[in-house]
């Protein structure tokens, strides 16, 4: 095994990894940005190295300074976690000819992969079902015209080099299809540097359901069932479970069958994610394989008792893998939420600012994974994910009430976040009834405002309270130097 790692992230990723390689006795180096030095991962790791300013070109993005940093410090192999360098096969080349181990798939793979018509004809020709629609990527508007009228409407142009709903385009009728065509090559061109786009059948109302897999160098692969995406804004992904509650026990055997069919297709190595559209009628369709370790990864390892970095790890190292597909069992119920520092009634924008007062929720069945601490300041420059709240219960409503306590004991005050958001969705009828579709939040949630009754009534509880000489109040003072109403005991908080 490794003696020592570098893992090329921030945030709850990074400390997320280091948990594991401490737990293996693997030594971590962490890098990290000047707005970063105080960050949760720098203090977590056994060593943390500067490597340049804010802008993630200039530290996270960059390739050569990362490499030398691994050079230097004598890590044997690199994590690159979500996001940033993680599906670049450029980076995962660099350290494959720097003689490091890139904690993920090959390069190779990540390329052939990353290209959505190839990955398209890959599956196809190994009998996965795929949407119905182009094979071939062009940015021939006239060709794609007759394409798309011999295809018929409504249909999505799509991005060959595509991904997270970049250079995507619906059409309904025919009189749109030339102006949609012509903006998502521009769109393509600015995002990718590659403008081909091609079109599929356009499927209406689909839920996001993606299977996780693991495979090693020494051919065997285990998938460890799937996890239900639909709810997101978009293209991000709000909360997350397992089981769908879509599934039947048939249809996840059939699509868990196809995820190890598209891993053994394309070579691939290591942990992955093979994203399906499912219809309501149970017709499922291969979309994208994600090369990496996703960010809802948390959920799979509560209901099947694993580490997907310990394996990651492994698998990375050579090892074969010590799971078998026999033995995987999917037991209870999860659900992630997502807490971001962004405002949900303004549109989602970023709240970044200094956390004052933090407190996670406990108890059984709860799993926070967090990048943060009281006293920390949410940096502008990246994405704002503050932590992940997971819980695990018996069965989906167990879960779900589990969630709706554990929401209501998250407390992070001086930044608006998403929980409160989230408890509403959580307790909504359709979420309760696992109405998850991928258009969720635009159908049932578009114009969300916070109920601030009850934050006001406690507000003027306190004050007059106050007032009347004030109940048995301990006046406390948080770790920050700021004054918290949470430890006061008066009698308002009633
Ligand atoms: C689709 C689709 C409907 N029909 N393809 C969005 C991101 C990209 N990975 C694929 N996406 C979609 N492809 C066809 N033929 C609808 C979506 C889509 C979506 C997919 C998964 C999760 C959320 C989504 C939100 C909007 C659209």
């Amino acid at each position: 095994m490794f003696k020592k790692v570098l893992i090329a992230n921030r945030g709850e990723i990074a400390v997320r990894i280091m948990r594991t390689c401490k737990e293996m006795g693997i030594e971590t180096v962490a890098v990290y940005s000047e707005p970063d030095r105080l960050a949760l991962h720098v203090l977590e790791a056994d060593e943390a190295i500067s490597i340049g300013p804010a802008e993630p070109s200039e530290s996270y993005l960059n390739i050569e300074k990362i490499i030398d940093v691994a050079k230097a410090t004598g890590a044997e192999a690199i994590h690159p976690g979500y996001g940033f360098l993680a599906e670049n096969p450029l980076f995962a080349k660099a350290c494959e000819d720097s003689g490091i181990v890139f904690i993920g798939p090959p390069s190779r793979v990540i390329e052939d992969l990353g290209n959505k018509t190839l990955a398209r004809t890959m599956m196809s020709k190994a009998g996965v079902p795929i949407i119905p629609g182009m094979l071939e990527a062009t940015e021939d508007t006239q060709l794609l015209k007759k394409e798309a009228d011999s295809m018929g409407y409504p249909l999505i142009i799509k991005a060959a080099a595509g991904g997270g709903g970049k250079g995507m385009r619906v059409v309904r009728a025919p009189e749109e299809f030339v102006e949609a065509c012509t903006g998502a090559i521009s769109e393509a061109q600015k995002a990718f540097g590659d403008g081909s786009i091609y079109l599929e059948k356009y499927l209406d109302r689909p839920r996001h359901v993606e299977f996780q897999i693991l495979a090693d160098e020494h051919g065997n692969v285990v998938h460890l069932f799937e996890r239900e995406c639909s709810i997101q804004r978009r293209h991000q992904k709000i909360i997350e479970e397992t089981p769908s509650p879509a599934l039947t026990e048939g249809l996840r055997a059939r699509m868990g069958e196809a995820a190890v069919k598209v891993a053994k297709t394309s070579g691939y190595v290591n942990a992955g994610t093979v994203e399906f559209l499912l219809e309501p009628s149970g017709n499922f369709y291969f979309l994208e394989v994600n090369t990496r370790l996703q960010v809802e990864h948390p959920i799979t390892e509560l209901t099947t008792g694993t580490d997907l970095v310990r394996h990651q790890l492994e698998v990375a190292a050579g090892k074969p893998l010590g799971l078998r597909q026999e033995n995987l069992q999917q037991r209870a119920h999860a659900i992630e939420c997502r807490i971001y520092a962004e405002d949900p009634a303004c549109g989602f924008i970023p709240s970044p600012g200094k956390i004052i007062g933090y407190e996670e929720p406990a108890g059984p069945g709860i799993r926070v994974d967090s990048g943060i601490h009281e006293g920390y300041e949410v940096p502008v420059h990246y994405d704002p994910i503050l932590s992940k709240l997971i819980v695990v219960a018996e069965d989906r409503q167990f879960a779900r009430l589990r969630m709706i306590r554990a929401l209501e004991n998250y407390r992070i005050t001086g930044i608006t976040t998403t929980v409160a958001f989230l408890l509403d969705v959580v307790r909504s009828i359709p979420f309760a009834k696992g109405e998850t579709f991928i258009d969720f939040i635009r159908t049932h949630f578009a114009q969300w405002k916070p109920d601030e009754d009850l934050a006001r009534v406690a507000a003027v509880a306190y004050v007059v309270d106050e007032i009347l000489g004030g109940s048995k109040t301990v006046a406390a003072v948080s770790r920050t130097g700021y004054p918290t109403p949470w430890q006061s005991l008066g009698a308002w908080r009633l």
